[in-house]
């Protein structure tokens, strides 16, 4: 059984050791990235029960990103191997101001091959919340027919789906992300999305504006996250402005996956809005805090420790 399903690829990170264009860097980290599967990989920390479906390379860095995954409690058993696909890889370069980018090695991997009739539609039906971001709908035709097609299902079916358009623009055009992502606010039921991404896409960042666009659209819950101003949190019947968690900051890419997490628990233990908004802050600023993805994110006890601040020093 699961609580989240989470749909979408997931890469090895290559993660250089030195601060400096990557032509001089010698030695690097291997982790692993992935939108959808850093969202579950954070549900899966406070204790929820999230299932990643996807498909990786039938190679050594496909069985890499599994063993990962299901070390950090995500359920993996639909995920499949693909023999004819590698699986995708992403290098992340640092300047010495701590500014980050990300090159993808990433076209035809195995995971922009999936297609709606690999999707196990059954799988799916046992889910309280669906979560897909708009990578996935980036990778490939294939691709865009899934997120599609699963919002449609979810929709039908009555479960929640939520959608964090998470705009790539080494991905494509954005007249290309528009015209895909914009209709699927209307199948959500929850999104999630940087205020970059209103502007693009809705034509304002203005929190009171976009949050009642979306609620117009029919969207339930919406949660503007604005970096580190924090975050604007609205479920049609209040909203509010939530503060940013302070940590020193080490690598931005993941905060917006680790704002999900926090919030989508917080949806799935029933919690008041505005604490489902604090959830996601103190999330997204764990993970900005270490060079991973999901590596500063915090099990039960540790989040809980910030959240009601009893965090207390280990001797
Ligand atoms: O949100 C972080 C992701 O961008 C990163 O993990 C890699 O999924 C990824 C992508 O496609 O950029």
């Amino acid at each position: 059984m699961h609580e989240v399903v989470t749909i979408g690829e997931s890469l090895v990170a290559l993660i250089p050791d030195s601060h400096t264009k990557l032509r001089y860097v010698n030695t690097f980290s291997k982790v692993v990235a992935g939108a959808e599967s850093n969202v579950a990989v954070g549900l899966a920390k406070l204790g929820h029960k999230a299932s990643w479906l996807s498909k990786v390379g039938a190679d050594e860095l496909g069985h890499y990103v599994i063993r990962e995954l299901r070390a950090e409690g995500v359920d993996t058993s639909a995920v499949i191997m693909d023999s004819d696909h590698p699986t995708g890889l992403m290098i992340k370069e640092f300047t010495p101001s701590l500014q980050s980018s990300v090159y993808y090695y990433r076209k035809g991997s195995a995971a922009s091959t999936l297609s709606v009739d690999e999707i196990d539609w059954d799988f799916l039906r046992k889910a309280k919340i669906i979560h897909i971001s708009g990578i996935t709908p980036a990778l490939s035709p294939s691709c865009k027919e899934v997120v599609e097609a699963v919002a449609r299902f979810a929709k039908k079916e009555g479960i929640p789906f939520s959608f964090d358009p998470n705009i790539r623009k080494k991905l494509w055009s954005m007249e290309e992300a528009t015209e895909t992502l914009t209709p699927l606010f209307s199948l959500a039921d929850l999104v999630l999305l940087g205020d970059e991404e209103a502007q693009i896409l809705l034509g304002t960042d203005k929190p009171e504006e976009v949050v009642s666009i979306l609620h117009q659209k029919g969207v339930s819950t919406v949660a503007l996250k604005l970096g580190e101003k924090g975050a604007y949190v609205s479920d049609g019947k209040s909203a509010h402005y939530i503060a940013a968690h302070q940590v020193t900051v080490v690598d931005t890419i993941g905060a917006g996956d680790a704002f999900n997490a926090g919030f989508l628990a917080g949806i799935l233990e029933g919690k008041p809005i505005e604490a489902c908004g604090r959830m996601g802050a103190i999330m997204g600023a764990l993970a900005v805090g270490s060079y991973g993805d999901t590596e500063g994110l915090p099990d039960r006890s540790g989040f809980d420790a910030v959240m009601h601040n009893t965090q207390e020093v280990q001797r």
